[in-house]
């Protein structure tokens, strides 16, 4: 790690700061155990990791209350342990076992949570934004406050159902956020090789929605845009866009072999701007935690994770008869 160059102040409660860092750094821990077990084969398909990405999901769901909605894509991993569903479950998930959220048959792209109102986990690139707004539109009709965080990339950005979907949730006032993780990759393509823009975040103004960007490695700057956004849904102004800028630090997935960025460009934003370090940070320069009180939280939370992937190991595969249930035909 480099040096530290200044002190950050905050006024920020030491509780608040204190659970952001240990939301960020589950969430940090959990993918790369989850790294480990794909390098050792236990888990199959697709695995997308969101290392690098932490403070834009822990930022957001800082502002949510009962009854709001969540979806993402496929680099869901982050999102379901933000909103509180069970590690061990996740992860039995990702080896493919029945103790896995969706019993082991949806895998690492597919899982949802009723109770928490996770609504996946989506691998078509989009096709949870109108989604998103459908759920924000049954929110509206039933007459409540409720809204809809509604997460894609950049990537993702430049799809038309993207567009046909602003125009309705701006026609009929939805109260949904599109929260654009812009991480600057669409697997292995650069936004300045397939966006006209960088400021993906103006692209609603032809529909009257407003949007702003954000600084998505600071968990602090995401949580503060993340209440404007959401004072506005709630008081039935319509949709609002927040573009958060961060970054991934792995592959697209785990099958990515990375050559269309250098090594150095990854470990200057690492050193750099990383998240957790951030607040890692504030939390020592303002004296809420000693270099101690970190070490047992990081010790509380490997714990969290290994109990996870022991699970993950040892919960049974799916009896073969599963294979003809939670089926349409
Ligand atoms: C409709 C569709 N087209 C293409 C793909 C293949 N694909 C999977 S992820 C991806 C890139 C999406 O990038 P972005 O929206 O920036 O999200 P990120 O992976 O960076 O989180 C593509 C093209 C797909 N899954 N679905
Ligand atoms: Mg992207």
């Amino acid at each position: 790690m480099a040096a530290r160059k200044s002190v950050k102040k905050t006024n920020v409660s030491a509780e608040e700061l204190t659970e952001h860092y240990r939301s960020m750094l589950l969430i940090r821990r959990f993918e790369e155990k989850a790294g480990q077990l794909y390098g050792m084969g236990l888990i199959g398909g697709f695995c997308h990791l969101y290392i690098g990405q932490e403070a834009v999901v822990v930022g957001l769901e800082a502002t949510a209350k009962e009854g709001d909605k969540r979806l993402t894509s496929y680099r869901d991993h982050g999102h379901m342990l933000a909103c509180g569903m069970d590690p061990g479950g996740v992860m039995a998930e990702l080896t493919g076992r029945t103790g896995g959220l969706s019993k082991g048959k949806g895998g690492s792209m597919h899982m949802f949570s009723k109770e928490k109102n996770f609504y996946g986990g989506h691998g078509i690139v989009a096709a949870q934004v109108p989604i998103g707004a459908g759920l924000a539109f049954a929110d509206k009709y039933k007459g409540n406050d409720n809204v809809s965080f509604t997460y894609f990339g950049d990537g993702a950005s430049n799809q038309g159902q993207v567009y046909e979907t602003f125009n309705m949730a701006a026609l009929w006032q939805l109260p949904v956020i599109f929260v654009i993780e812009n991480n600057q990759y669409a697997m292995g393509t650069s936004q300045q090789r397939s966006s006209v823009t960088p400021d993906i975040y103006t692209r609603g103004e032809a529909f009257g929605i407003p949007g702003e960007a954000v600084d998505g490695m600071s968990v602090l700057a995401v949580k503060e845009a993340g209440e404007r956004a959401v004072a506005h849904c709630r008081a039935g102004k319509g949709p609002y866009i927040l573009e958060v800028k961060t970054y991934r630090y792995r592959g697209h997935s785990m099958s990515d072999p990375a050559k269309y960025r250098t090594r150095e460009e990854v470990q200057k934003m690492r050193e750099e701007r990383d998240p957790i370090e951030q607040v890692r940070a504030m939390l020592l320069d303002n004296k809420y935690a000693t270099e101690d009180d970190l070490k047992a939280i990081d010790k509380d939370i490997k714990a969290v994770v290994n109990e996870a992937a022991d699970f993950a190991r040892t919960s049974p595969e799916p009896a073969l008869d599963e294979l003809w249930t939670d089926i349409y035909a």
